[in-house]
């Protein structure tokens, strides 16, 4: 059912398009309820924001049964949700996601297609998107013949249902590289995005969520890279509030590490939150208020003062910290509300006191009588009221996913501290063992705050919102009450408590399950501890070495042998790959390996094949099962293990292809970086080679 296109139109009047702000349902797991996503579209027109894009990857027609049509009762629900949004003015994305089995060069799968988008056309929707995430990219035999790539054959189909939809206004496509980071070898150089950017039609715009998948920061300079690539504006697809990939996070803090000179630069952000609708006030109330900052093309004026002058680094037009008070000073209000008939009966302050036990009971409205206690009897249990101050520290205990907030920083600091110097208690009463139990009890006055909110929150009359935080809020109140009981028991206060120092505690104990088993068993845990080791932000490269490379290495190789030298670098020993790192020697063909992040080369991994003419230009005996040379170093700016690993992984394999049965490397005593580098490997061993200096240690592995 071809209609105008509008988008045409649009360009034709050159009419500039409205910034596309809102929620992505885009999450793995229990999709919303129809009830919930309209009680969504009644915030987001509250709020300012535009649209909706229904994408939950778990209801089955949207991704696994795609090919279905939807039933009567099914569509039924469509059209009124459909309905729903329009009356609140959002603009309802129908995105569905064919990547995981459709054949792209079968023409009935095409046909497939376009029928089922008719069919949510005919609902009255008018805005759509074709999603290829997380799909694999070997494409099957019969995709292989017709097209010349992946990304050509995504195009073809989407251009195609694109124009069979009559080109609409809004029509989005998520590509399978959708963040920098899945790009090979990097944004400006992927062939995957330049197929895209040239070939999709200019009416339909791109998905991208940023340097990864869950984007620390989002900078300007890397989305005028990724849409000079796409030769259009990304709309943000940001998965910083997303929390389907651990349940046992959830994320309250505000939207934050965006500065709002991006919003002229992109053509919409749309959050993908976490998946339990509630808690989302935060993320979406806070994302509306970005999207109204002065820099922000939506809704027109920014209606509070916003200036983030409390903040380093801060952005003049949009505050987080600023932005999370007014959004928990509205939340406080829906928590402090009933949401369900028959929920608890607010008192009135005097029954719940004795001497008023002779009044009559209280009519409720639905009849019952409250139970008034009288002067010998228990009073009646109740918790103060919910907080501003509770909200705040619920935000900042569940944070943001490279960020805890100030409370769980300050509490974890102190932890740390309160054990580091645990035998100051010991001493006699000294000026340390004063600071010690006095920030032991500032420490335990912090965790009493956490069950004080704990309890608060429990008897908020809004139950709701409650159920989906329960889980989290009894699983950190679990986590402070053993840290509580640690310290009482450093500070000699209680004897060892039998939940956290026993060969036999209860479940709580020991907590994360067997997923909580395997990572222990993983070097770091398996996972990143944001208090010790805040994140890397960088997204680096690795690719091919060219000889305009050397200059850069050289400089690498230069400036490591200076950090390493106590004496100045002629009193180094020399080593065999000094020549490759210093541009003398080359590496042999496809043996070179280079690392790049945002400010150019950082590292280098560089190999020789046959090193017998260079060892004798050294006077050393090869190794008689290593007749291969590697060197690899890396700018001290490189501080995560990651990038250098998967490289010398890299240049291993290409070396054995080259036909290589072993390689050596050599490093100077004073290299302790990389001699724990390659120790940590596993496969190096060290080795004895005749000739050698005494303060030259050689390592090797056979391929
Ligand atoms: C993803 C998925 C998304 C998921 C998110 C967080 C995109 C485009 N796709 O990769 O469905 O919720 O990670 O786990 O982000």
């Amino acid at each position: 059912m071809p209609k105008p296109s509008a988008s045409k139109a649009a360009a034709e009047t050159g009419k500039t398009r409205r910034f596309i702000s809102g929620v992505v349902e885009g999450f793995y797991g229990r999709p919303w309820t129809m009830e919930q996503r309209t009680e969504l579209f009644q915030r987001e027109q509250k709020w300012g924001l535009n649209t909706y894009l229904y994408a939950p990857k778990d209801d089955y027609k949207h991704r696994m049964y795609w090919r279905d049509l939807y039933s009567p009762e099914e569509a039924e629900k469509l059209v009124a949700l459909i309905t729903a949004a329009k009356k609140n003015g959002v603009d309802f994305i129908y995105a569905i996601s064919p990547g995981l089995d459709i054949t792209f060069s079968n023409p009935k799968e095409v046909a497939t297609l376009k029928r089922k988008l008719d069919q949510v056309s005919g609902f009255g929707c008018s805005s759509f998107s074709l999603l290829f995430d997380d799909i694999e990219t070997e494409m099957c035999p019969a995709d292989k013949q017709a097209f010349s790539s992946f990304a050509h054959a995504q195009v073809a189909v989407t251009n195609e249902v694109f124009k069979h939809l009559g080109q609409p206004d809004t029509f989005l496509f998520c590509p399978t590289d959708y963040c920098a980071a899945f790009c090979t070898p990097n944004v400006s150089q992927s062939a995957y995005l330049h197929t895209v950017g040239e070939n999709l039609l200019p009416g339909i715009d791109v998905l991208w969520t940023g340097p990864k998948v869950v984007s620390h920061h989002i900078t300007v300079e890397s989305i005028v890279e990724v849409s000079s690539v796409l030769k259009r504006a990304p709309v943000i697809w940001d998965n910083i509030h997303a929390n389907d990939y651990d349940p046992q996070r959830i994320f309250m803090g505000p939207y934050k590490d965006r500065p709002t000179d991006l919003i002229p630069k992109l053509r919409g952000v749309l959050t993908n939150p976490n998946c339990e609708y509630y808690p989302n006030f935060v993320a979406i109330h806070t994302l509306a208020t970005w999207c109204r900052s002065e820099g922000g093309r939506v809704g027109g004026q920014r209606d509070v003062e916003m200036t983030g002058d409390d903040e380093a680094g801060s952005d003049p037009c949009y505050s987080p910290k600023r932005a999370l008070t007014l959004a928990l000073t509205d939340w406080l209000q829906e928590f402090l509300s009933t949401d369900q008939p028959g929920g608890p009966r607010l008192l009135n302050p005097t029954h719940l006191k004795k001497e008023s036990s002779d009044e009559e009971p209280m009519q409720t409205d639905v009849g019952d009588p409250v139970y008034v206690p009288g002067s010998g009897d228990n009073p009646l249990f109740t918790a103060e009221p919910l907080t501003l101050d509770d909200l705040q520290l619920l935000s900042e205990l569940f944070y943001l996913p490279y960020e805890h907030g100030s409370t769980a920083r300050t509490m974890l600091t102190e932890l740390d501290w309160l054990k580091a110097h645990r035998e100051a208690v010991g001493e006699a009463e000294t000026e340390m063992t004063a600071e010690w139990r006095s920030r032991a009890k500032c420490f335990d006055v912090m965790c009493v705050a956490v069950f004080t909110m704990f309890n608060r929150l429990s008897n908020a009359p809004n139950r709701s919102i409650l159920y989906d935080l329960y889980n989290y809020i009894c699983d950190i109140k679990s986590g402070v009450t053993l840290a509580r009981a640690y310290v009482k028991q450093l500070g000699g206060q209680s004897r060892p408590s039998a939940q956290v120092m026993t060969d036999d505690p209860e479940p709580w104990g020991f907590r994360g399950g067997l997923s909580g088993e395997f990572q222990r068993m993983l070097p770091c845990h398996g996972n990143r501890d944001l208090f010790r080791h805040p994140p890397m932000t960088s997204v680096y490269s690795i690719r091919p070495f060219c000889p305009e490379d050397k200059t850069e290495i050289q400089k690498i190789h230069m400036e490591m042998q200076r950090g390493e030298a106590k004496a100045p670098a002629a009193a180094l020993p020399a080593l065999i790959s000094d020549g490759l790192a210093g541009g003398q020697l080359s590496p042999s063909p496809n043996c070179g390996l280079v690392l790049e992040d945002e400010r150019g080369v950082c590292g280098y991994a560089l190999g020789l094949t046959d090193t017998t003419a260079a060892a004798l230009n050294n006077q050393r005996a090869l190794p008689g099962d290593f007749p291969s040379l590697v060197t690899m170093q890396l700018h001290p700016r490189v501080t995560d293990p990651a990038p250098a690993r998967r490289m010398i992984g890299s240049l291993l394999s290409l070396m054995k292809t080259s036909g290589s049965r072993g390689v050596f490397c050599e490093l100077r005593q004073g290299d302790r970086r990389m001699f724990d580098f390659y120790s940590k490997l596993g496969s190096f061993t060290t080795l004895k080679m005749a000739g050698q200096p005494q303060d030259v240690i050689a390592m090797g592995t056979s391929l």
